[in-house]
């Protein structure tokens, strides 16, 4: 049923590929603006997974968790509100590493939850359904899949003999700052990961699959590189619209443009777009909003066969990332009106 009859009629699928502090944020917008029988499916990046003394920590999936769950700080965007950093700093005392990345109390107990079921032969899909039957996200949160999959990305490195090292995407980002330049980017188990159950009838049967603002390397990228998905999104009847990560040439939060640049992708609005193509050409993209002030990038996005639309993209606050999402399901329904081409 196309997005326009949904509206008129019934429930709408809603499909959301999301990472995790943009995605989160554009998540609470779009549950303010959605119907309440409307049903909304989140596959959630779990490349930034990284296992740290013992414990299997999902930060993308756990972001939306708290965000929607209302158990996120509300300044640093990750990790318990109200949080302590006691064991962090026993662990520091131990001189264990690494003591660059702030686990704290509150944030222990789902690693100690979750590293507990996944020891007991549960799957990562039905971890994080239990974890979300106490935080209520409203949403269906999926892990884009069950298997290991980790971003680490390529840098120099004067000691190695190829001039160059992999360090985890969370060392990269978290203790470097992205401070140093990006030489490649590998997602490791990504060609032998399943998409999770679940996932890939998310976007067959969707009415609308959307594409937040998130990371189009390492949060969206992971996603649509799992065996099966990139077909999926090409297959699907629903119309895909994504946002723009980059506004005015940079990149909204985070360290996207220095994971563009590495990889040779045009800090733009336009570029991202490209990168992920159009649907019509082979890519992924029916729909594009880039920022109200970017019509250059609308009109290359254009001339690349995705319908691009300018519209307010900061997410400054409540009313602001409502009329994002709002506007997302807008172009969504106006290309589902006409019919999205294969
Ligand atoms: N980000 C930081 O900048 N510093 C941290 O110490 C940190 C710890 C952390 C712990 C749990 C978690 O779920 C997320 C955490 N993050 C931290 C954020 C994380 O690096 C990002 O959420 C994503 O992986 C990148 O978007």
């Amino acid at each position: 049923m196309s997005a326009v009859a949904a509206r008129e009629n019934a429930a709408m699928r809603i499909c959301v590929l999301s990472g995790g502090v943009g995605g989160a944020r554009f998540l609470q917008g779009l549950l303010s603006v959605a119907a309440p029988e409307d049903e909304v499916t989140v596959i959630g990046n779990t490349a930034d997974d990284i296992w740290l003394f013992g414990l299997k920590v999902c930060p993308d999936l756990d972001t939306i968790m708290y965000t929607l769950g209302d158990g996120i700080d509300a300044e640093r965007r990750w990790g318990r509100s109200d949080e302590t950093w006691s064991a962090k700093a026993e662990l520091a005392e131990y001189g264990v590493e690494p003591t660059w990345f702030g686990l704290g109390d509150k944030d222990l107990a789902t690693h100690l939850v979750r590293t507990q079921m996944l020891q007991a032969g549960y799957t990562l899909s039905a971890v994080t359904r239990a974890l979300c039957a106490r935080w209520q996200p409203g949403v269906d949160l999926v892990p884009m899949s069950d298997d290991r999959v980790e971003t680490h990305i390529l840098i120099d490195d004067d000691d190695s003999d190829t001039g160059q090292r992999a360090i985890h995407f969370q060392e990269y980002w978290v203790r470097l700052r992205a401070g140093i330049p990006v030489r490649g980017v590998l997602v490791v188990g990504l060609e032998d990961a399943r998409p999770a159950p679940g996932v890939l009838d998310a976007i067959g049967a969707a009415d609308v699959v959307l594409l937040p603002p998130s990371n189009p390397i390492v949060s969206i990228g992971p996603i649509v590189g799992v065996p099966g998905v990139a077909a999926a999104l090409r297959a699907t009847a629903a119309p895909v619209v994504g946002v723009s990560p980059i506004i005015g040439g940079a990149a909204v939060r985070g360290m996207a443009d220095q994971l563009l640049l590495g990889l040779g992708v045009p800090v733009s609005a336009s570029g991202v777009a490209l990168h992920l193509g159009a649907r019509s050409r082979g890519g992924l993209l029916d729909g594009w909003l880039v920022d109200d002030q970017d019509t250059p990038a609308r009109d290359a996005v254009s001339a690349a066969g995705i319908h691009a639309r300018c519209v307010p993209l900061w997410m400054n606050d409540p009313t602001t990332t409502a009329a994002l999402a709002q506007d997302s399901l807008a172009l969504a329904a106006d290309l589902a009106a006409v019919g999205t081409p294969r």
